[in-house]
């Protein structure tokens, strides 16, 4: 497929930008009974766009709507009539990614060729995989009855905001439930210029609900008795606090947190290649990934040598506007997290580790933070412990290959991991002995919609993509219970 076929420039992308934008609610466009907010460009510090806000009416008018079309007409429908309208809104997606990717930009400070080339893609391939199963869940071996759980409430954070969007609804509608959506305070335009490629997709009203707002309504919507499954990603604080609330109500809850993953690299490596992977790994959209390599555990003997490259080819990082094609590192999404990625570095400093920074220049306006690498780190540090969630890099060594695992594990979270290495034993061995949900093997940051990704430990509970992320929208044992010829 070309992504790029939606042929309009980026500057009619920009005058499509609406001033106001509403909530989706039972398939219509309306005021929320809450105050209207600015969404601002956190590459400029300027207003994009009024966004109304949802008040608790709102969100039982959304659970209501989307309780209606699950005991009406989405029910109704065959698998196959579910799956067709997810082909649909893929193809909507794909035809206006052009657009999408400019919004995404604006409104989360992402570099445009990453939201060209990876979220808006990743967010419409994403539903391509998920129609496909819409009618061929009875065959993939979840039991004898599949049924949708019923109304999935899910809260997503401003890192991703679209693919974050397309992770939560494609599997839900591809099981047969309903959804109501709400994106985080910071990025909620992507979200609602999906809601337009839903209405377009003629969707019976009611099947996706989108609503805006903070924490608040987040917290409103996972409790309202209506909802019958709650998906979070976001911070491991406010997942536990999801999970403490929703104890006892027999609610089905899967968690997507925070991480600090280790990217193992050995002294076997090609170094060049783990150089690249190290930098994608971590600044990779300004390091507002969760299963970003933010912990470098790098073998002594090539430590010099790692760092050094490493150092040169972060020198050629362009910092700066997001919206420029030639860069790499955009803005930070807010000042609150700006600020947060300014004390934890702080710390890294009072704590006796050694700061290198970039010397690319920064811009005089926005929320920036140079690309950063710590040295001289010890285990106890808040820098090796704490997710930053910024262009900040923590590197240990080790000597063995124990020494490397022990460390890699030693966190709470357990997302992801990297592993750098000619030797395909060592791999496999590692990838068993690592808790983490995700081991990338010489490359980092690769997503696809047909593998599984989650976490261990405070990096949370459940799958998204692929057969075991489809299990969580349904009311079915999490593992499959027929043998996989496929991967047997
Ligand atoms: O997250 P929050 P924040 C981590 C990252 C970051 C830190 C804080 O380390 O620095 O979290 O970010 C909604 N009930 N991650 O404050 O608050 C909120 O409106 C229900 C990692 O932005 O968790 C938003 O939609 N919902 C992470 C979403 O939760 C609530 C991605 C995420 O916001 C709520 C983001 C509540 N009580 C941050 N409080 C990842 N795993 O990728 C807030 N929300």
């Amino acid at each position: 497929l070309d992504w790029q076929y939606d042929p309009a420039p980026e500057s009619a992308a920009i005058g499509r930008l609406r001033e106001r934008y509403q909530l989706f609610v039972n398939g219509r466009f309306v005021d929320g009974r809450g105050e209207d907010v600015k969404t601002i460009n956190p590459a400029t510090e300027e207003p994009l766009a009024i966004v109304s806000t949802a008040g608790r009416a709102d969100i039982d008018d959304a659970v209501h709507a989307a309780r209606t079309a699950f005991d009406g007409p989405w029910s109704r429908l065959t698998p196959a009539q579910r799956g067709t309208y997810l082909f649909r809104i893929a193809r909507g997606i794909a035809e206006r990614a052009r657009e999408l990717a400019v919004v995404e930009t604006l409104d989360n400070g992402k570099p445009i060729k990453e939201s060209r080339d990876v979220d808006i893609p990743t967010a419409s391939a994403h539903f391509f995989h998920h129609a496909g199963w819409a009618d061929k869940l009875g065959h993939a071996g979840y039991g004898p009855a599949v049924r949708p759980l019923g109304v999935a409430g899910q809260v997503i954070p401003w890192n991703f905001p679209l693919l974050m969007a397309a992770w939560k609804i494609a599997p839900a509608l591809a099981a047969g439930n309903t959804v109501v959506l709400k994106p985080a305070e910071t990025t909620p335009l992507s979200a609602l210029v999906l809601a337009e490629i839903i209405a377009d997709a003629d969707l019976p009203p009611g099947v996706v609900n989108i609503i805006t707002g903070a924490g608040d309504i987040g917290a409103a919507l996972v409790n309202h008795p209506g909802i019958d499954k709650v998906a979070f990603t976001g911070s491991t604080e406010v997942g536990k606090q999801i999970q403490a609330s929703l104890a006892g109500t027999g609610r089905k809850l899967t968690l997507e947190l925070g991480g600090k993953a280790a990217n193992i690299v050995f002294d076997d490596a090609p170094i060049d290649q783990a150089v690249e992977g190290i930098v994608n790994g971590i600044f990779f959209n300004q390091g507002h990934v969760c299963c970003a390599g933010s912990r470098l555990l790098v073998q002594e003997s090539i430590v010099d040598e790692v760092i050094a490259k490493l150092q040169d080819r972060i020198s050629t990082l362009r910092v700066g506007d997001p919206m420029d094609k030639n860069t790499d590192v955009g803005a930070i999404n807010s000042a609150g997290q700006l600020a947060t990625i300014t004390s934890l570095a702080d710390a890294g400093d009072a704590e006796g580790a050694t700061r290198w920074t970039s010397p690319c220049p920064l811009p005089d306006r926005g929320f920036y933070f140079a690309p950063t690498v710590f040295t001289d780190v010890s285990q106890s540090m808040r820098i090796a412990r704490e997710e930053i969630f910024g262009p900040v890099l923590s590197v240990l060594t080790f000597r063995t290959p124990d020494e490397a695992l022990a460390k890699a594990n030693n966190t709470p979270y357990g997302l992801s991991a990297g592993v750098w290495t000619e030797k395909g034993s060592r791999i496999l061995g590692m990838a068993s002995a690592l808790r983490a949900g995700v081991v990338w093997a010489n490359t980092f940051n690769r997503f696809d919609p047909t593998a599984a990704f989650g976490g261990y430990q405070e990096s949370g509970f459940g799958r998204e993509g692929g057969r075991a992320g489809l299990a969580a929208y349904l009311d079915a044992d999490d593992e499959p219970r027929t043998i996989d010829l496929d991967a047997a």
